[in-house]
């Protein structure tokens, strides 16, 4: 693969001096910013994140801001999930989507006070989608993309790591709560979350000068703890089912097709766009829908749509595939058609390099 070209187009974040200095091979774009892929190699970078702690450089994880009196009505009208029992100090995973019902993206929500709310977005333009609504619905909001970079900190280590820096205080925050904790002066958002099954923290870093102080402060406070610069690793999150909007799930899809129906209550989520048209689609259930699937042999990288056949017919989509070390399989991410979808289906994989067979999972390996 040739480099990628910088430029203005493809920003680069408060971290950025700190990911280059820990020597990245590799980076995608996402949110038009850099978002490293690669440190040492992905199968001695996934090693290290299930045994270790990593610094990662999700500054990607672009925050759209939602402020003014019509900020909850404004976060209802976006989501399918039902916000009214969301409290501040809470975060939650929110489909979004539009007025087909189809996948827009797949953030996490922050609800920072009653009139105040970040939507922590996956990969795709969301705020004109969000800026539209507004605007349309003569909301009485703000909308826009503040200064903010989360960091997140993940792997078995991460909460003695985050301790050292933050107190004791961190290990009370509880999966998708955050608290508010000072860094040299500055209160940043800090939450139990972030794009592994590992566990750790994400820090909302504000204003783009306290970037290199506080990844640098991670570094020297958690040598001992062999802590590395990492990234969202490809093995482990196919492991844990964690999907990729763009790769495993796009506009064309429903959240039940993608498996979120757990994150949606659509019979109460009054004023979300999408509404009338995913009561109609969720009383029938999808026709197909996201699964676990193992591969044998030795595939090419996945970096476009397979073809998932059945006896010579096209029976689904293969988004995203990867060997695991740990479970001595290839592990992958696939939506596939009803008729074809339960667990031990045999399945033939159609890549660049030729056929391989696979097989659905009863579920994801972690
Ligand atoms: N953290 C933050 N913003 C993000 C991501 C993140 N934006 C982009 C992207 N990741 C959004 N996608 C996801 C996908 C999965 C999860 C979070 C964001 C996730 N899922 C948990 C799981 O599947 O185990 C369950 C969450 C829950 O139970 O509520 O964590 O990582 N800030």
């Amino acid at each position: 693969m040739a480099v990628i070209a910088p430029s203005r187009r493809v920003r680069r974040t408060p971290f950025s001096d700190g990911v280059e200095k820990a020597g990245v091979k590799g980076y995608t774009v996402y949110n038009h910013m850099l978002l490293p892929t690669v440190f040492e190699n992905i199968v001695d970078d996934y090693h290290h994140l299930k045994n270790h702690v990593q610094v990662w450089d999700v500054a990607v994880e672009r925050q759209i801001e939602v402020r003014g009196p019509d900020a909850g009505r404004l976060m209802q009208m976006l989501t399918p999930r039902d916000l009214r029992g969301m409290l501040p100090g809470q975060c939650y995973y929110v489909p979004m989507v539009d007025e087909t019902g189809g996948m827009l993206n797949d953030p996490v929500a922050v609800k920072l006070s009653e009139d105040r709310y970040w939507i922590s977005i996956a990969d795709s333009d969301l705020l004109f989608w969000v800026k539209g609504i507004a605007y349309g619905y003569r909301l009485d909001v703000l909308v826009d993309e503040p200064d903010v970079h989360p960091l997140a900190i993940q792997g078995p280590k991460a909460e003695d790591l985050m301790v050292r820096l933050f107190g004791e205080g961190i290990r009370d925050v509880r999966f998708f709560r955050y608290g508010i904790f000072d860094f040299e002066g500055t209160s940043l958002v800090i939450a139990r979350s972030g794009y592994s099954k590992q566990g750790g923290f994400e820090i909302y870093v504000d204003g783009f000068d306290l970037g290199m102080p506080i990844w640098d402060a991670l570094f020297a406070a958690g040598e001992d703890l062999n802590v590395r610069a990492g990234c969202p690793n490809l093995i482990e999150r196919i492991e844990g089912g964690l999907l990729s909007y763009g790769n495993d799930m796009t506009r064309d899809n429903t959240p039940h097709e993608c498996g979120l129906g757990k994150f949606c209550s659509t019979q109460t989520a009054i004023g979300c766009v999408g509404r009338d048209a995913l009561l109609r689609v969720a009383k029938e259930g999808p026709v197909k829908q996201v699964r676990p699937i193992s591969i044998t042999g030795d595939l090419p990288p996945c970096d476009r749509a397979w073809r998932i056949l059945a006896d010579g017919e096209k029976v689904g989509t293969l988004t995203s595939a990867a060997w695991s070390p740990d479970f001595d399989t290839n592990v992958a991410i696939g939506m596939v058609r009803m008729t074809h979808w339960k667990p031990g289906t045999k399945l033939e994989i159609e890549t660049q390099a030729g056929m391989f067979d696979a097989v659905v999972q009863p579920k994801f390996w972690i």
